[in-house]
């Protein structure tokens, strides 16, 4: 037994793949995918949530934007995923270096890695999650994402200057110091990176047809199918769902309540102007979709009631419960001329599903504040 020695040594790398040059190379597309994703994010909780300041100066063109800026935002996330696992790949031997720790600074720099990590992989897990509507979790979603959005963020800052001169040398191709970067790519790299290209690649042509209709076809993996769903259209809380069974047209009135207050029966409502206009749904989620709406301008409701031009409206739908049955929005929404409180769909009556019998319809809106089974409009001072 003498002389025995237990010796636990790290296990060694010496792929090429492995080095920085591999790592600098992925961590560029990855980290341009975590900025979109996280600056698309900003705009869409903003559009959901605007702090008061904002509240009343919201944009409600271009009429896209919204369904813009998210398709953006799920398609960066998940074009995000093979790209994190393929950078993790390139940089885990570094989790066994030795000794673990040389200093105040690589521990530090250990522990905002690994903020990084487990940060970035949570949103993209939670993400994903969301976007088929699993909630496998006790949390709300939204602010939990968008909480932990700002410490990966703040961790991939701290990451990107700690790994500056890396990245600076990358970039201009000569190796400083002991950081010796092989100018040329062998065919290793290159397939290992077009296996990389090829997997963001398939992964966003089988998923964005969510959103791009165009591409629809190609929706293999797609939670949506932006076809599926009566009216063509899709439906993410039936009525049946939100607890509104069938809504008894002789007993619906539209309450308008401001300066001078009105009720409309619903032949009023059809009664009054009816505008047509082109307008998509764009869910949080991802998908979206566009539909031929009519119905009655919101601006000639609001000047029926005697609004001030700058007013904030509240749209109350029939739903009893849930979080979306109450939205907000400011006065360019308000006052835009393609707002709608839509009563047919695709030039038929509005399904139950799709809101009948009146749902909001605005441009450049998240599709949760398009409340459906509209049954009051409320002026705010
Ligand atoms: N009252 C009410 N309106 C609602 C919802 C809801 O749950 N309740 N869901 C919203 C969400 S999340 C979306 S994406 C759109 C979907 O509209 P659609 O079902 O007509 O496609 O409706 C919105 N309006
Ligand atoms: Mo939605």
């Amino acid at each position: 037994m003498e002389g025995m020695k237990l010796r636990v040594s790290p296990p060694e790398f010496r792929g090429r793949l492995h080095d920085p040059r591999t790592a600098t190379l992925i961590g560029r597309w990855l980290g341009l995918a975590m900025l979109v994703c996280f600056g698309t994010g900003l705009v869409s909780h903003v559009m959901q949530h605007p702090p008061g300041w904002l509240a009343n100066s919201l944009p409600s063109r271009p009429s896209w934007g919204y369904r813009f800026s998210q398709g953006l935002h799920v398609a960066s996330g998940i074009a995000a995923i093979p790209l994190l696992l393929a950078k993790l790949w390139a940089v885990y031997p570094r989790l066994f270096v030795w000794p673990p720790l040389r200093s105040v600074r690589h521990g530090l720099e250990r522990l905002s890695v690994a903020v990084l990590v487990a940060g970035a992989v949570f949103e993209l897990a939670t993400g994903l999650l969301n976007i088929v509507q699993w909630y496998p979790w006790p949390f709300s979603f939204v602010p939990v994402h968008f909480a932990v959005a700002w410490l990966v963020v703040g961790a991939l800052v701290l990451h990107l200057a700690v790994k500056a001169p890396e990245i600076r040398a990358h970039w201009s191709r000569r190796s400083p110091g002991t950081l010796a970067l092989p100018v040329e790519d062998g065919p290793d790299r290159r397939s290992l990176l077009a296996g990389v290209a090829a997997a963001v690649g398939a992964v966003t042509l089988t998923t964005i047809g969510q959103s791009v209709t165009p591409l629809k076809g190609l929706i293999l993996f797609a939670p949506r199918d932006p076809d599926h769903g009566p009216q063509g259209l899709p439906v993410n809380r039936t009525a049946a769902a939100a607890g509104v069974g069938r809504v008894v047209d002789e007993a619906y009135r539209l309450v308008v309540a401001g300066p001078r207050p009105y009720a409309l029966t619903l032949d009023e409502l059809r009664a009054l102007p009816q505008h047509e206009v082109e307008l998509p749904i764009a869910c949080v989620e991802g998908w979206s979709k566009s539909a031929r709406w009519t119905g009655v301008r919101v601006r000639d409701l609001l000047e029926r009631v005697g609004a001030p031009p700058d007013a904030r409206v509240r749209v109350v739908s029939l739903q009893l419960r849930g979080g979306y049955r109450v939205s907000e929005m400011g006065h360019q929404h308000a006052r835009d001329p393609l707002t709608l409180l839509a009563l047919r769909l695709n030039g038929a009556e509005l399904d139950p599903d799709h809101g009948y019998p009146a749902r909001l319809i605005a441009p450049n809106r998240p599709g949760v504040l398009q409340t459906k089974w509209v049954g009051r409009l409320e002026v705010l001072s």
